[in-house]
């Protein structure tokens, strides 16, 4: 009995995060968790015992303010400059080819970009979705649903409801546009849709329905 336990103790420590996210969460996507600040240990080196004598010259300041990959719109920005013809993205916004995007989310909870424009010429686009993370589905999954900005809170609210079996996203919801499966760290997955869905009505969003990440993982979606 001892030895079984500790078994599970080990399993759980193994997989940590798997099982501490199986415990049903608050529904209310609005109590999003920040996501764990990876606070950078600055400094340990410094030792004590040195006096900076010479130091005077050149300051040590520690950069702990580094930028944490993945969580910079930098690199969704690199691609704009296109072939294609379309004009430079603005701030955030993705670099669509064709008519179809590549966004990604990460372990921090977030997507690198926060707007997809889709160009008009399009009838159907793709959204792909990579996530870049290490956490699994249960821990921190991801996913892209596409919801009128007002239809937002309830699609999350209901998917929350239809719970992780239903990948948080509540089957024959009329209110959603499009929605890819939920994935973990390392997957990959994608959503096609009728451009003409989002071209009216507007504005529209797309977000992750996993609880508590549509506060941080969610930008405009517009046909330009
Ligand atoms: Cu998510």
């Amino acid at each position: 009995m001892k030895l079984q336990a500790s078994l599970i103790a080990a399993a759980c420590a193994l997989a940590l995060s798997a099982c501490g996210g199986e415990s049903p969460q608050p529904a209310d996507p609005a109590f999003a968790t920040p996501p764990p600040a990876p606070t950078t240990p600055a400094d340990t080196t410094t030792p004590a015992g040195t006096a900076p004598a010479d130091d005077t010259a050149t300051p040590d300041v520690p950069v702990d303010a580094a930028p944490l990959d993945g969580t910079s719109t930098a690199t969704g920005e690199t691609g704009a400059v296109d072939a294609a013809g379309a004009t430079p993205a603005a701030a955030g916004d993705a670099a669509v080819t064709g008519c179809s995007v590549a966004i990604e989310g990460n372990d921090m909870m977030k997507f690198n970009v926060s707007s997809i424009t889709v160009p008009a010429s399009c009838s159907e686009f793709t959204i792909n979705l990579t996530h870049v993370g290490r956490l699994p589905e249960a821990a921190m999954g991801h996913n892209v649903v596409i919801a009128a900005t007002s239809d937002m809170a309830g699609v999350a609210a209901d998917g929350i409801s239809a719970g992780a079996s239903a990948g948080y996203v509540k089957a024959g919801d009329s209110r959603i546009i499009a929605a890819t499966e939920m994935i973990g760290g390392g997957e990959s997955t994608s959503v096609t849709f009728d451009v003409s869905k989002i071209k009216d009505g507007g504005p529209y969003e797309f977000f992750c329905s996993f609880p508590g990440h549509a506060a941080l993982m969610k930008g405009s979606i517009s046909v330009g």
